[in-house]
Formats: C-alpha cells, sequence, structure tokens
C-alpha cells in the first residue's frame, strides 16, 4: 500500500510547501474524523447547545473551523485563509507562498442523522508573497487554483486531491491512523444515470433546468426508467458519488436563493477543479465555473457538474432557448 506520503515522493513532488498543507489537511481531518466517530452526543447536534454548566458548546462546523485554522495558523507558507465560518479573512505569516480557501465543514446540517459530511480545501499561489493580503487576493478565477482537495467522511473517510492535472484518492487506515491511496488517477464516466438535484426547488428553478430534469425522468422503450435520482443534501458526498459512478449534480439559481446556495470560492471552484482534472466540466448554466471572476469572498451560484455528456446535454437546454 503507498502511504499518502510516500506517494507524493513516487511523484517527485518535491514542493514542500504545497505538501505542508496537504499534511496539514491530512492530520486536521484526522481530528474531525475522532471527533465525529467519537459517539459523543454534544457531537450530533446541528446547533450550538449549552452544557450542564451552561457554557456553550460549539457546534461541529466550529469545532472543524478551529482544528483546520489551528494547523494553518501555525503553517509559514500559508498568508491567509478565507473560510465559510469566518466572515473575513484570516491573516497568515506575511510572507506565506499560498493562501486557503476552505469550508471546513460541508453538509453540517446533516450531522444530526448521521449522513455523511466532509470537508472542502482551495489552494492558490499568493503571487507577490511580500505584498500584504487582502481580500481581492481571493477573488480569483477558479482555473489560477493550484490544488484542490476534499474530505468525504463516510462509511470511510477518503481524502481526493487535484492537483498537477491528476485527481487521486486515499483511504484513512485507523489502524495505521494513515491515508493510502486506494483511488489512483479517478476518471468521471463520460456518460452516468444519476441526477442529483434537491427536487423541493424545482418548481423556482431556470426553464431549463426543469425540462432536463424532466428528461431524465423519461422511459425506454420497454417502459424501464433511464436514469435514478439521488441527493443526498452533502455536495462533497453528492459530487463524490457522481464522480465515481458517472451522474449530474445540480444546484441552481431558486426563488429561495436567486443566486444559488453554494459558494463559489471554497466549494464550487475546489470541486469544479477536481471535475476538471477527472476530465469533466462545470458550469453555472451561462459560463464555466472555473472562469467565474468572484466579486465577494462569500459569493453564492449556481452549480452544474459531473459526467461530460449529461453537462453537455443540460447547457444544450440553455443554447436552444
Ligand atoms: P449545510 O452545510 O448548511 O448543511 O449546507 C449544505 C450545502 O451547502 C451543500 O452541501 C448541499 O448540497 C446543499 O447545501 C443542500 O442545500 P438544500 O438543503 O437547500 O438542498
Amino acid at each position: 500500500m503507498i502511504s499518502f506520503n510516500t506517494f507524493f515522493k513516487k511523484k517527485n513532488l518535491h514542493n514542500r510547501s504545497l505538501l505542508k498543507i496537504l499534511d496539514n489537511i491530512a492530520n486536521g481531518s484526522k481530528i474531525i474524523n475522532e471527533v465525529l466517530l467519537s459517539g459523543d452526543p454534544k457531537n450530533l447536534k446541528s446547533e450550538n447547545i449549552k452544557n450542564i454548566q451552561n457554557e456553550d458548546v460549539q457546534k461541529l462546523d466550529v469545532i472543524a473551523n478551529n482544528v483546520f485554522l489551528d494547523y494553518f495558523k501555525k503553517n509559514k507558507e500559508i498568508q491567509g485563509v478565507l473560510s465559510e465560518e469566518n466572515e473575513n479573512i484570516i491573516q497568515g505569516n506575511p510572507f506565506g507562498k499560498y493562501i486557503v480557501a476552505m469550508d471546513p465543514l460541508d453538509g453540517s446540517s446533516n450531522i444530526s442523522v448521521n449522513i455523511p459530511v466532509g470537508s472542502i480545501f482551495s489552494i492558490y499561489e499568493k503571487k507577490d508573497a511580500s505584498i500584504s493580503l487582502c481580500e481581492s487576493d481571493f477573488l480569483k478565477k477558479g482555473k489560477e487554483q493550484k490544488c484542490a482537495v476534499y474530505v468525504l467522511y463516510g462509511t470511510s473517510t477518503i481524502l481526493i486531491i487535484a492537483l498537477n492535472d491528476e485527481v487521486h484518492g486515499f483511504t484513512l487506515n485507523l489502524k495505521e491512523d494513515e491515508y493510502f491511496l486506494t483511488f489512483p488517477n479517478i476518471k468521471i464516466p463520460e456518460e452516468g444515470n444519476i441526477f442529483s438535484i434537491n427536487e423541493g426547488n424545482i418548481k423556482s428553478v431556470d426553464p431549463e433546468i426543469f425540462n432536463y430534469v424532466e428528461s431524465c425522468k423519461e422511459l425506454d422503450q420497454n417502459g424501464k426508467r433511464t436514469h435514478t435520482g439521488r441527493f443526498i443534501g452533502s455536495l462533497v458526498a453528492d459530487f463524490h458519488r457522481n464522480m465515481m459512478k458517472g451522474g449530474i449534480f445540480i444546484y441552481p439559481k431558486t426563488s429561495d436563493k436567486p443566486t444559488g446556495q453554494l459558494r463559489l470560492i471554497y466549494e464550487c471552484n475546489p470541486i469544479a477543479l477536481i471535475a476538471k482534472f477527472a476530465g469533466s466540466k462545470s458550469s453555472d448554466g451561462n459560463i464555466a465555473i472555473l472562469e467565474k471572476k468572484p466579486k465577494s469572498i462569500h459569493e453564492r451560484t449556481a452549480f452544474i457538474t459531473g459526467s461530460n455528456k449529461m453537462v453537455d446535454k443540460l447547457l444544450s437546454f440553455y443554447k436552444n432557448e
């Protein structure tokens, strides 16, 4: 078995600065995994609660945020962090070569019902490390990302990395307390039969999305279904299943969320980079996700990604209007 660190040595990845960040993410995720598996009932809450001393007990997204921030703040390679949990950017080492955007615990409303959650990371080079960090450093197109990572805390804990045009998956071995390469060189199947959308929103989405979803429900000549619908409500879990099996993930603009629900910089961009390096594409229905220039750090966007042929078919509905 090839361990996480051995893998990068074999790949001749001598970028020690980046390796340190990947190591932080791997180590942080081991702690989150332990907390999730600890069986402590207070960790199963989706909201902040009081303990018996009437003290505030942090909900898990805050715990996850603190775990990763603790690592990143000590890492001299990192000049700053943008997190879903913090309104403002967090300054790191003024001379750090990288900046990191993260959703430390995505899908956290699912924790109380024992459904998989994830952590998502987007890593950029800080072009001029000597110029002090500001919000605009995070307002970059997703195609400029150096590396993207997610961790999925599911039936096992896996870490997926997109780097140098490749995507690789590692599974956490609890006995060894180490990630090992289990899914080398992941490619998204060109075609799939899974569609993932929150159908509670279907009456307020673009007609193109509505029509595409209707097309997924068409039966074949034998009256059998052509597609299957799956929506967990944890982006990482929904995307991961579709990446491995073939499918499309859609979170469009809705009446509740007129600009979409998902965050561009630390949710959609890293997933879109992983999709790209795994051979596929992502769009908001109009423009490629990786080409979008964010205007604000917590910006939301509509998001479509998955198997090439499914994404192309959906986008063809927009072109035909
Ligand atoms: P939470 O982290 O607040 O649970 O949100 C999860 C999420 O951002 C993403 O993981 C899901 O795909 C999406 O929201 C689900 O949103 P809906 O509940 O509106 O379907």
